[in-house]
Formats: structure tokens, sequence, C-alpha cells
């Protein structure tokens, strides 16, 4: 048990001797170890960061000597597997999921403690890994420790940008942008594979041999170089990895000799270019430049990993004959998360027919029956459509295959299904309508390709199957899944809630729930139970008031922990209707304002607090921070109202925010427009931690709904199949706004919160109905019941005994919404995998 890594030389495998700083039982002696022969430390300083990173590194570790153990494991077992292709993960912070994960917490706080600190205080310390911009990014770190803890066989690739998401800053003026430096230091978690290394081709063109053959050449070459981060799963040795890809050029291309005739910039051009593909996530893409580096991202990425995927295949095979093409959808399954990896599909196919010499046909099966892709909007603007010149220009070999892949597509349409031929122009990859601009459609090169299509929540693959795919649907009906979102209930409870935490697993005997999360279910007998209730209360009491502390300390506005905590946190987006909650803030303000004090005094205290970023050019959503902010300067000064109704944005909200945020929140508000939301999941942590949730019925909000019960859900809002009848009435000049609405407007228009002009901002709400006009986002037919619904969380909380009955049930109907159940889904009925523990 206490050996260390296996290595094979001359065939046979050896294992090397443990050294005696990785025992668990010198964990101390590790650190201390970490702290002086680490080249990162210089001596008379051991100050709380020195000692969040010498802690780390102990902790890296453990993780590599369980990486070793896994890799080893499944390279003996040669089990299939799956890659899960992602240009987005939000890791966040690592270290207390990982000595939580792996039941060390205890030994590493009592060494730390030894040391003069307090673990809390050195975890304090990490940066969080933001390579991700939202809930797409966040759902594929929550995949990655379901499937360690699932023991399945199973990888994620992505790209290990130089700034992540960026920083938020708040002044006057609203939003403002800083990249965020998250290897400023350097990342503790990531083992640099130097052995690790692909060439990756842009540009060139294709050469045609005498037999016909067709290959890829010239043109610009990339080196991509591999970052482990160890990702350990709950209670068990698997240790699985997320490789990301890094990207250099050759020494061969720095031109020596231009250098020393002091051209440098031209000496090293390739050089340069390198550095700008990994520099930032999401480079602006408004202009061409931008748009050309996205798509070079997003190739890379397949690239890189699918050479990777192919060498192991190879290497795995190797020692048991040689292999068969045919076996590798048997071996490998890679599942595109959204459409930014979709390049992945001619990549293979370019792979297997011009490396590999296999024929189109032979090649299209492995590849159609390999590759499965997540939808994860339906939104237009988010549906990714290429420029065909654009990739004619960086990848030509690709082009063609996607041509070839179109074409096959529409033959075997006017083939076998003459029914749907008036249907091709919408079911096509190649769009040449504009034949200025002729575009290639991803989400449909995508569905054609790809052996499983699913979306994220149930309403939302409803909706694929009947409206954006709903032809597909008709010619392919077993294509189709579903497989409902979740998250991991390690760190959205385990870890980011411990008082919580003890007391479910005092009350169910056993902790069993942290990986079987139907268990909370068994909460439901005691929901009335006044021990419990006291329990309950006094945890949410602990949690809010760190939150509070938290926000006098960032923000400096002081909040009353006795008042409702209600939250709004995700992305600013129109459809997320930021602006339907600020709004409604208003009109409570205004109405508090015009109550007499004893009025007033009958009125439920709340603290809305809003977090989130607004993408860099999308005006409307940067508005609305502004708004936010303002309202919030006004009303938290106003000494009449702010007993009563404080109003807070919490700055730069990111993943280790959002572990303060949650445990603190009573009231959470998950409001899109029906039908807009795919799924949603910052709506299960929050009920997860016994959060009552307003909402409306979109994504995953209807099945949450259905998992608590209806009586537990504060609902309002159109439903999702009325959504086009309302468009058109409010296109006919039908609507008839609500007074309040209108009340609401008017107050910001007569300047209460400032001089800034909301005009644009309002003007959205008005007019005729179409895409980002004319309240195409109805947040006007919305905003009575809306409005309904928060007089109904005002009454509900002023009964705590019913509002403490209604968070245990939210929490107990949380069994459902583990990333555990959607892994398992995706493990059996997509991936076709099985678990392979590391004994
Ligand atoms: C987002 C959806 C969310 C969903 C997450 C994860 C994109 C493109 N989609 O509703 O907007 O919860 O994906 O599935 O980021």
């Amino acid at each position: 048990a206490n050996e260390g890594a296996p290595v094979q030389l001359q065939g046979e495998i050896f294992r090397l001797p443990l050294p005696s700083s990785e025992k668990p039982s010198e964990i101390f002696s590790n650190i201390v170890h970490q702290a002086q022969y680490n080249p990162h430390f210089l001596p008379l300083k051991f100050d709380q960061e020195q000692a969040f990173y010498a802690t780390a590194l102990s902790v890296r570790d453990q993780l590599i000597k369980r990486w070793n153990e896994t890799y080893f494991h499944f390279h003996k077992n040669d089990p299939k597997q799956t890659y899960y292709l992602s240009m987005e993960y939000l890791q966040g912070r690592a270290l207390t999921n990982a000595i939580g994960n792996l039941e060390i917490q205890g030994a590493y706080a009592d060494a730390l403690t030894k040391l003069g600190y307090e673990i809390e205080d050195i975890a304090d310390q990490e940066k969080d890994a933001a390579l991700g911009n939202g809930g797409l990014g966040r759902l594929a770190s929550c995949f990655l420790d379901s499937i360690a803890t699932l023991n399945l066989p199973a990888w994620g690739y992505g790209l290990r940008y130089r700034y992540g998401l960026f920083r938020q800053r708040i002044s006057k003026e609203g939003q403002e942008e800083l990249a965020e430096d998250w290897l400023e230091k350097f990342s503790p978690w990531e083992v640099v594979r130097h052995d690790v290394v692909y060439s990756v081709r842009f540009f060139g063109h294709v050469e045609i041999s005498s037999t016909g053959s067709r290959k890829w050449v010239d043109g610009e070459i990339i080196q991509a170089l591999a970052y482990d981060v160890p990702i350990p799963g709950y209670k068990t040795k698997n240790t699985i990895s997320l490789r990301l890809w890094d990207a250099k050029a050759r020494a061969e291309d720095f031109n020596l000799f231009e250098f020393n005739a002091g051209h440098y910039e031209s000496a090293s051009q390739l050089h340069i270019k390198a550095q700008q593909i990994c520099a930032v996530l999401y480079p602006g893409d408004t202009t061409e430049n931008g748009k050309l580096l996205r798509l070079k991202q997003q190739f890379f990425l397949c690239s890189a990993s699918l050479q990777d995927i192919i060498a192991r295949f190879k290497e795995r095979r190797d020692g048991k004959g040689t292999y068969q093409w045919t076996e590798f959808p048997s071996k490998v399954s890679v599942q595109l998360n959204d459409t930014h990896p979709t390049l992945a599909i001619p990549e293979l196919m370019r792979l297997l027919m011009d490396d590999e010499g296999l024929g189109w046909d032979q090649a299209w099966d492995v590849t159609s029956r390999t590759v499965s892709y997540t939808n994860h909007t339906v939104l237009p603007e988010a549906l990714e459509k290429w420029s065909q010149a654009i990739i004619w220009k960086l990848l030509p070999r690709h082009m063609e295959i996607i041509e070839e892949i179109d074409k096959r597509f529409k033959d075997m349409i006017r083939a076998t299904h003459c029914d749907m031929e008036t249907k091709i122009p919408v079911m096509q990859i190649l769009d040449e309508s504009n034949p200025e601009k002729p575009i290639v459609h991803m989400a449909n090169l995508c569905v054609v390709s790809s052996h499983t299509v699913n979306g994220v929540a149930q309403l939302h693959s409803d909706i694929l199957k009947t409206e954006l795919f709903v032809d597909y649907a008709s010619i392919w009906p077993g294509k189709f899944q579903n497989k409902t979102n979740g998250i991991t209930p390690r760190r959205w409870l385990r870890f980011c809630n411990p008082e919580l935490s003890s007391i479910i697993t005092k009350w169910l005997k056993s902790d069993a729930w942290i990986t079987n999360l139907d268990l909370l279910s068994g909460l439901r007998q005691f929901a009335d139970n006044v021990e419990l209730h006291a329990e309950w209360s006094s945890a949410k009491m602990a949690s809010k008031r760190r939150l509070a502390q938290y926000i006098f300390h960032k923000t400096g506005v002081s909040v009353d922990q006795n008042s409702l905590f209600d939250i709004q946190i995700k992305r600013i987006h129109e459809y997320k209707r930021q602006l339907l909650n600020i709004l409604g803030a208003i009109y409570r303000y205004k109405k508090l304002k015009e109550m007499s004090t004893e009025e007033r005094q009958k009125a439920t205290p709340r603290t809305i607090m809003f977090g989130g970023k607004a993408f860099a050019t999308y005006t409307n959503a940067k508005r609305v921070v502004k708004l936010v902010n303002d309202v919030g300067s006004v009303v938290n000064n106003d000494s009449d109202i702010n007993d009563y109704l404080k109003i807070v944005f919490v700055p730069n909200y990111n993943v280790s925010v959002a572990e303060i945020l949650i445990p603190g929140s009573e009231l959470s508000q998950h409001i899109s427009t029906a039908g807009m939301e795919a799924s949603g999941t910052s709506n299960m942590k929050f009920a997860l931690n016994g959060c009552l949730i307003i909402g409306t019925l979109d994504g995953a909000n209807v099945e949450i709904r259905e998992e608590i019960g209806e009586d537990n859900f504060f609902l309002f809002g159109a439903k999702a199949d009325n959504v086009p009848r309302l468009r058109k009435e409010r296109e006919n000049g039908l609507f008839k706004p609500d007074a309040r609405f209108e009340e609401a407007k008017h107050f910001i228009r007569s300047g209460a919160f400032g001089s800034y002009d909301y005009g644009p901002l309002l003007d959205s709400l008005e007019g005729n109905c179409g895409y980002g006009r004319g309240d195409y986002f109805l947040v006007g037919h919305d905003f009575p019941s809306y409005m309904d619904a928060q007089d109904q969380v005002d009454e509900a909380y002023k009964d705590q005994k019913r509002w403490l009955k209604m968070s245990i049930l939210s929490t107990a109907g949380c069994g459902k919404f583990s990333s555990d159940r959607t892994i398992a889904q995706y493990a059996k009925e997509i991936w076709g995998i099985n678990p392979c523990p590391v004994p």
C-alpha cells in the first residue's frame, strides 16, 4: 500500500518506493518540506500566501500519486473511455475541495495549526481558476467531480488560458473589466507534461497526390503542450485528468538570422502568434481578427485532444496485438460540450482518412459512432455560425470535409426521405442563402454527425425536439435525449455549508447522502420537527452572518441580518431579466416611501443582492449593472427606508463568491423568460441549501418545482407555450401594461436614481416587439404576476415556521439534481462506459 508510482522498464512494471515526505502521517513535515525546497519560496518569509502554496503543493503530491495509479489502472484494464471536450471549465478554488474529497481536512487543519495558521484563512488565499463564463463551464467542472467520484474512465480536455474570465470592478461608471491573472505566481495544481506535445496546423493548402489522396500541407505549425490538473473523486482513489493545452512555437521557427539582424518581431512571429492562442478566454469577436482567433482556439483544442486520444488508443491496443479502427468507437467516446468543439468532427475525419488511410465510409462510420453533442442554448445569437470564407482560409481541408458531409446528408434526404426535401434549406450544414456571406451552421453539423444529441433539462430537450431540431427529430427520433443538469453535492453543500451538512448527517444518521443525494428525501419526515427547525434556522443564521460580513468587507454596506436575504446571481443578460428584479425593487422602494411609519413597520425587511458579469460589449447588460448600483446608492442611504430595504451589488461574482452567497440565501430569483434558459444550475445549488425559489416555468425550474412540491415554490409568469402568442399580441398593440410597471419605469425616468440617461435601457421595453426591442423578453407582461408572487414571499416569511418547513422540503427534494445522477445517465445512455475503480 505504501508503494509509489508504477513505471515500465523493458516491458515490466516496477513500483518506485514512496518518499517518506509523501506519507499522509507526515503532512506537517511535507508542508515544511515544500516551503523549503520549492523554487517559489525565499527564506525569512512564511506568510499566509506561502503557507497556501506549500499546503497546496503537499496536497498535489497526494493527487499525483492517485493520478498515476488511476492512469496505470485504466491502461491495464483498457476500458472504453470518454473524453469531454469543453472550451470552458469554471474550477474555482481547489484546496478545500481536494482535502475534502480525500478526507484529510482534519490532518491538514492540525498541521496548519502547528504552523500557526487557520485552514480557512489559508484556503482563502487561493485564486479562482475561472476558465469559463458561467453555467456551461461550471457544469463541466461539476461533471469532472462526479466522473472521478463514480470511478468512471473519462477525462476532460480544455485550454489553459493565460487570462481567464475578467475581474469586474464597479465604479461610478458601472462595470469595468480587468485582466484576471490567475497564474500570476503559479498554479500549484497543474503538472506540465513536457513529453505530451502535438503539432497543430493552421492555414496552408490541400495537396492532391497522383492517386487522388488529399493532404493538408504548409501553413503555420503551433505546438500544443499538455498541462494536467488532477481531479480527485470523493472517497475513492480514482483521480482523473483535466488536460489543458497551452500553445508554443517550435525552436526552429525562431529565426536567429533575422533576430541578429535586429528584426526582432519578424524573427519571432510564430512565437507571438502562439502566445495569442491561449491568451484569453473568449476574445472579443466583433472584428475579423477576433473571429479568426476564436476559431483558432476551437481548432487548437480539437486537434490536440484528438491526436492525444488516438495516441492513447494505439498505446493501449498495441499491447494486445494490432488495433482495428472499427473498434475505436467501442473504446473511445467524445462528448462535445456545446458547439464550440464542433471542429472535432472534421478533424477526426481528416486524421482517419489522411493520416490513417481510411476511406470516407469507414471514417464516417467511426466518427459518427464516436461523437455525441450536448446543446446548451436555443438563443439564436448563441448558436454558432461561421463564415465559410474564414474556415476555407484557416482550415481548408476541414472545409472540404464539411462540404462533403453536407452533400452526403442532402443526398441521403433526397434518396430516403423525399418528403423532407423542402426542409433541406433549414437542415443543411452549409447555408448559401446570402451569397455574399455563405456560412456553416455548427449545430447542424453536430446533429448530422453525432450519434446522440441531448438537451440539459426536460423542457429544453422538448424544445429541441419540437422546435430547434424538429426536422432532424422526425428522421432520427432515437438520436435525441434529455440529460437534466446537476451539481456536485460535495462542493455545493458538504464543503460550502458544513453547518447545514452536519445537521443533515445527524438527522439522517449517516453521511451517505453525499454520494447518494436521493437520501435527502429522508428529511421530509422531520419537516415539522421543532428541534430540526431550531438547528436549521441557526445554521442559516450563521451563514447569513458570514455573508453579511463579506458584503460589508467588499462594499461597505451593512445589511440587517434579520432581513430576508434575496439573491440573484448569474451572468447579466436580458433574457435572465435582472431588469425585472430591479424594477420590482424600485417599485418596493417607492411604496415603502409612500407608507406611514406604522405601515412600514409591518413590511418584511429585505436585502436584495445581485451578482454577475456583463459581457464587455453588451451595452444593455452593462446599463443594468449601473442601474442596480445607482438604485443601491439611493436606497441604502435613505434613512427612512434602509431599515426595510437594502440593495447590494456584490462585485466580481465567481465560484468562490457563490460559495459564500448560496449558503446565506433565503430566497433566490430564477426569473428568465419562459423557454429561454436551457436549464440553469444555480437554481439547484440554492434549493439544495434550503433556499426558496421565486421563478418562472423555465429550464430546470420546472423539474425542481416538481421535486420539491408546488407549495414550496413561488411561481409566476408566462409559460413557454404562450410566449410566441404574447409577442404577437404585443406587436399588434394589444398589450396593456400594469400600472405598477409604468410607475416603476417613470420613477427611473424622473431622475430618482441620478442623472445617468436610462432612456435607452427603458426604451428596450417599449415599441414594436422584435429581438432586443419592444420588450422581447416580456418584462412588462410578467411584471404584475412577479409582484404578486413577491407579496406571497413577504407573507410567507412572516410565518417562520412555515418558511422553515418549506426550506427543509427544498433541500429534501433536491436528490435528483446531483451531477452524480446526471453523469451516471450520460455514462449508461450515451457514452456506454462502466466504472473502473482503482483497487
Ligand atoms: C448555458 C445555459 C444554462 C445552462 C448551462 C449549462 C450556454 C451556452 N448555456 O441555462 O444558458 O444551465 O448552459 O447547461 O452557456
